[in-house]
């Protein structure tokens, strides 16, 4: 008979067993918050393992990456595309199990996680999404985005400062569908945590206009499902739990000890762990009745379908809309997009003005964003500086449906967002700041063209120029880093035409972030021909397409 316990304890043995046999991993967070994602996973989360990219499915993130083998366990049992096979090869080369989740390469992951912090944010980026996107799209009756944003997260991630910066935004922006469950075990690498990390953490997502749920027992599913329900029931702030759990849960040794954190159990104490808990399978072996309990994909094909049936009535009554909402879904760019943007760049040639690149940056905004409601900009507070208001913006704050956030003086958060915003789709973010400071965004830079998140970093205050502001406003080493991340699109335009054909190529791009560099100092008008115009994009993408040079043997 399967029951809450049974269930966790399937995750807690897949765990411990995957990380024995690849004699590396992290048991101690799975086994730690089994119990909650026991609830979460088997009576909550609307999602459908048969399709990972349902638009509607709610998004879960694993902020504490290092537990990857819960949420591999989880899409293991619960039937997406993860054979056990693929947990036995856990962390080996080449299988989709690797040490932290991977985005795009392991069906069912949201997002890549294993940095902390970055993974609550990217959560907050998609509880935004979800809010906009609905706030755009739903119509009296037809509730056609309508999903929630879950996220775990350890210690750590509460540590990292961006946890700071995400949830200070997610409670002013009153992100009602997102809800955090905070591992608190009281345990990180080093040992016992209340050597470093003593924050009252209820009163500080209090204080950030967020819904808490204290002190719960991480361990008592009744207690979970209480907590959840409370989260359910509120729709204005983010919800916090706080459930009390014990790292590596079961292991009668280990349990509770930071040396359950970071390496495998020992043959010994796995045993005795199976004895403590009550599993009396093998390794790798999960009875067929556990199984068929855990298994989502009937009820998530039934849900996918209600909802193509809501859509279909949607269709029915909003056509346009629909067709809409469908083409920004799919990341297409909108019918006419070519002509329209080819217009704009003849325009800003026959003007051929000497101005500064970020005002060309803006004046792009302003000719391509009529054409694209799918554009959700924002700044860390620069936006007078940065120029990435446009005509059309709305802040976000102003008009659920608008189009632009106003992040404050929150970097990395904003990057980390904008990505969750582009991996939850619908949108296309783009987020700006100087470019001196992309030094505070650069991990989730890495993150975006890891994922290749098409996400747009627009970075001005290029160079010398903005000197007069002293060393600490004067990137030097900048651009050249930049240029060293794989897979980052980097632009630095010599005037206000190739500005115009940079904005133009990163929209195109779908397959991984663009920095576009532009300067506050006016960039005299470069003239050209038609011919040298069509090869700045050509240059662009023949350099990009350029195939590996030849290996010698
Ligand atoms: C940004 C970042 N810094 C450091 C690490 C290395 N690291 C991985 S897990 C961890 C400790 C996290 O503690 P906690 O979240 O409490 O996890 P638990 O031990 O409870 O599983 C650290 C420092 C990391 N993954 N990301
Ligand atoms: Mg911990």
């Amino acid at each position: 008979m399967s029951n809450r316990r049974t269930r966790a304890n399937a995750i807690r043995a897949l765990s411990m067993d995957a990380v024995q046999r690849a004699n590396s991993g992290h048991p101690g967070a799975p086994m730690g918050m089994a119990d909650i994602a026991e609830v979460l996973w088997h009576d909550h989360l609307a999602h459908n393992p048969a399709n990972p990219h349902w638009p509607d499915r709610d998004r879960f993130v694993l902020s504490n990456g290092h537990a990857s083998m819960l949420l591999y366990s989880l899409l293991h049992l619960t039937g997406y595309e993860l054979p056990l096979e693929e947990l036995k090869n856990f962390r080996q080369l080449g299988s989709k199990t690797q040490g932290h989740p991977e985005h795009g390469h392991t069906p069912g992951v949201e997002t890549t996680t294993g940095p902390l912090g970055q993974g609550l944010a990217n959560a907050v980026g998609m509880a935004l999404a979800e809010k906009t996107l609905a706030a755009r799209f739903n119509r009296d009756g037809h509730a056609v985005v309508d999903h929630r944003t879950w996220v775990f997260m350890g210690d750590g991630c509460l540590m990292e400062g961006i946890s700071h910066e995400a949830c200070s935004l997610a409670g002013t922006l009153g992100l009602g569908k997102l809800t955090a469950f905070w591992d608190d075990n009281g345990i990180s690498i080093d040992g016992e945590v209340k050597g470093w990390f003593t924050d009252d953490t209820p009163a500080r997502f209090e204080a950030y206009g967020w819904h808490v749920v204290r002190d719960i027992d991480g361990h008592d599913g009744e207690a979970v499902e209480r907590a959840i329900g409370e989260a359910l029931a509120e729709s204005d702030r983010p919800s916090l739990i706080c459930a009390r759990t014990t790292i590596g849960f079961g292991a009668p040794n280990k349990g509770g000890k930071k040396s359950a954190h970071g390496s495998p159990l020992g043959d010994e104490e796995i045993a005795l762990a199976r004895e403590e808990l009550g599993w009396e399978h093998g390794p790798f072996e999960i009875p067929n009745d556990v199984y068929a309990a855990w298994n989502a994909t009937e009820a998530g094909e039934r849900r996918e379908a209600a909802w193509q049936e809501r859509l279909d009535a949607y269709r029915e009554a909003h056509p346009e809309l629909a067709a809409e909402l469908e083409r920004r879904l799919a990341g297409a760019l909108p019918e006419g997009w070519e002509r329209g943007a080819g217009d704009f760049v003849r325009s800003v040639v026959e003007k051929g003005e000497t101005i500064a690149s970020r005002k060309a940056s803006q004046n792009a905004l302003e000719g391509y964003g009529p054409l694209l409601p799918e554009l959700l900009g924002g700044s860390a507070d620069l936006a007078g500086s940065n120029l990435t208001l446009w005509e059309g913006s709305v802040v976000v704050l102003d008009d659920p449906a608008g189009n632009y956030v106003n992040y404050g003086v929150r970097e990395f958060a904003m990057a980390a967002m904008a990505n969750g915003i582009c991996l939850h789709g619908g949108f296309r973010p783009y987020v700006g700041t100087f470019l001196t400071f992309s030094d505070y965004m650069r991990n989730a830079l890495r993150m975006a063209a890891i994922m290749k998140a098409p996400n747009l970093f627009v970075f001005t205050h290029d160079s010398i120029g903005v000197g007069e502001d002293g060393p600490t406003h004067q990137p030097i080493e900048q651009s050249a880093t930049l240029r060293l991340i794989p897979r980052m699109s980097v632009w630095r335009p010599c005037d206000a035409v190739e500005s115009a054909v940079a904005w133009k190529l990163a929209i195109e791009r779908g397959d991984g972030p663009t920095s576009l560099i532009f300067s506050r100092q006016n960039l005299a008008h470069q003239t050209r021909s038609d011919e040298p115009v069509a090869a700045i994009g050509r240059a662009a993408t023949s350099f990009a397409r350029r195939p590996a040079a030849p290996t010698r043997s």
